[in-house]
């Protein structure tokens, strides 16, 4: 097992991270940029060092800087956590040429389902259910218009290295075709440096279902079932639930079925999440994500598994500490995101937290970096604070959750607390009656309103 992990990254991630690794006797480096002189995770930390200036591309981002600290500080090994650099292949790959340990997938996996049409097509190969569409990316017109009027109007436009909803474009017929393929390209050149896109069938209701995977280096492959992650407003999840209101047992178990054997025969090891849409009972994978997720609380607390404690035993090599049979998947868990934001307008609203009190309680879970005192820079993202809450059912998870928010006091700064406190007492949440579509809509009506 490693003596000293490195963590890359910073707020309440790196404070998940140092968790597991102290509870496993794994001593931490923390990395900071001078914004982050004073950031809690540098505080929990055994060592920290500061590797840049505030722009995360100075500093989080700073490839050279991090593996630099690595090496000075004797880590043997480093965690990504989420964003910056956790889905770059290029850094797993500098990481492990320096002799460290990435504590994630492999680089050629990482690299494999950052190319979207890429992912699609090894998911088909193993598998896995699609929406219909091109195979592999679009290079003729002609093309486009057949399969077009195979799968039938609207369809979607998609960047093969986009993904999380950039670069999408909805073409309602025929006529409007060349022009958005045109466009398309030109946009995905320009952002992503890469012209390749592909067409899919555009669902129009689907609910967002993913899937959490462990998988070890022995072939031992296991799911924790999946998360709703359906409420989301310009591609950000706002409150995510496990497991999904729309699933029973039966359709639970196919999918991960489904999925353990995809990354089986990937030869995939960490953890990993395979996104679908859930449109009339039928799944259709979209993409995979590489890394430890922002929401993977929701499945730790219904299934009692440490996803972080998992990543780095099979980092480390050694297996996953349980099997499938053993997994037993237990009540209702929910998280709300809570953003340094106006609750109707989320514009950021960084500043000084003049009074911080959590909520608690059984079956509360709040995963912060924040403390009185502390300030919120302006230079990242917006996420403070994750409040998770876990009940033997639906419903007694939201009468806690109801109890949980009306306890949590954050001051100083406006958050989305408030949007939370509405949104858990509307009807249609409340009955689980939701899709993607849904919360933009529910915004759109309450904008503004006490
Ligand atoms: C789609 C879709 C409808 N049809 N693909 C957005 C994020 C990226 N991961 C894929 N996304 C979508 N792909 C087809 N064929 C609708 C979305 C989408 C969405 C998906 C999940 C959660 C929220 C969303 C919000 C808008 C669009």
């Amino acid at each position: 097992m490693f003596d000293k992990v490195l963590i890359a990254n910073r707020g309440e991630i790196a404070l998940r991270i140092h968790r597991a690794c102290r509870e496993m006797g794994i001593h931490t480096v923390a990395i900071h940029s001078t914004a982050d002189n004073d950031a809690m995770h540098v505080r929990l930390a055994d060592e920290s060092v500061c590797i840049g200036p505030p722009r995360s591309a100075e500093s989080y981002l700073n490839i050279p800087a991090i593996v630099s600290a690595a090496m000075i500080t004797g880590a043997d090994a480093i965690h990504p956590g989420y964003g910056f650099l956790s889905e770059n292949a290029r850094f797993a790959e500098i990481v492990e040429e320096h002799g460290l340990t990435f504590i994630g997938p492999s680089p050629d996996h990482i690299r494999m389902m950052g190319d979207k049409v890429e992912a699609k097509r090894k998911m088909i190969e193993v598998g896995v259910p699609v929406v219909p569409g091109t195979d592999g990316a679009l290079d003729n017109i002609d093309e486009a218009r057949a399969i077009a009027e195979t799968i039938g109007y609207p369809v979607l436009i998609k960047a093969s290295s986009g993904g999380g909803g950039k670069g999408m474009k909805v073409v309602e017929s025929a006529d409007q075709l060349e022009g958005m393929i045109t466009a398309a390209k030109r946009e995905a050149r320009a952002n992503f440096g890469d012209d390749a896109i592909y067409l899919e069938k555009y669902l129009a209701h689907p609910r967002h279902i993913e899937l959490q995977i462990l998988a070890d280096t022995h072939g031992n492959v296991i799911h924790l079932g999946e998360r709703d992650c359906s409420l989301q407003r310009s591609h950000q999840k706002v409150l995510e639930e496990a497991p999904s209101p729309a699933l029973n047992a039966k359709e639970r178990a196919r999918i991960g079925q489904i999925g353990c054997d995809a990354v089986r025969k990937l030869g995939y090891r960490s953890a990993g999440t395979i996104e679908f849409l859930y449109e009339n009972g039928e799944f259709y994978f979209i993409e995979m994500n590489t890394r430890l997720q922002v929401e993977h609380p929701v499945t730790e607390m219904i299934s009692g598994i440490d996803i972080v404690r998992e990543m780095i035993r099979v980092a480390a090599g050694t297996t996953l500490s349980m099997t499938q049979d053993k997994v037993a998947l237990q009540g209702h868990a929910i998280e709300c995101r809570v953003n340094a934001e106006d609750p109707a307008t989320f514009t950021p609203s960084p500043g000084t937290i003049e009074e911080y009190h959590p909520p608690g309680g059984l079956g509360v879970r709040v995963d912060s970096a924040l403390y009185a005192g502390y300030r919120v820079p302006p230079n990242y993202d917006s996420l403070i604070a994750k409040l998770i809450v876990h009940g033997n059912n639906r419903n007694e998870c939201l009468m806690r959750l109801r109890r949980a928010l009306e306890e949590f006091v954050i001051g100083g700064i406006k958050t989305t607390i408030p949007l939370h406190q509405k949104l858990v007492s509307e009807p249609d949440f409340i009955n689980g009656d939701y899709d993607i579509r849904w919360l933009e809509s529910f915004v759109a009506n309450n904008a503004g309103k006490p």
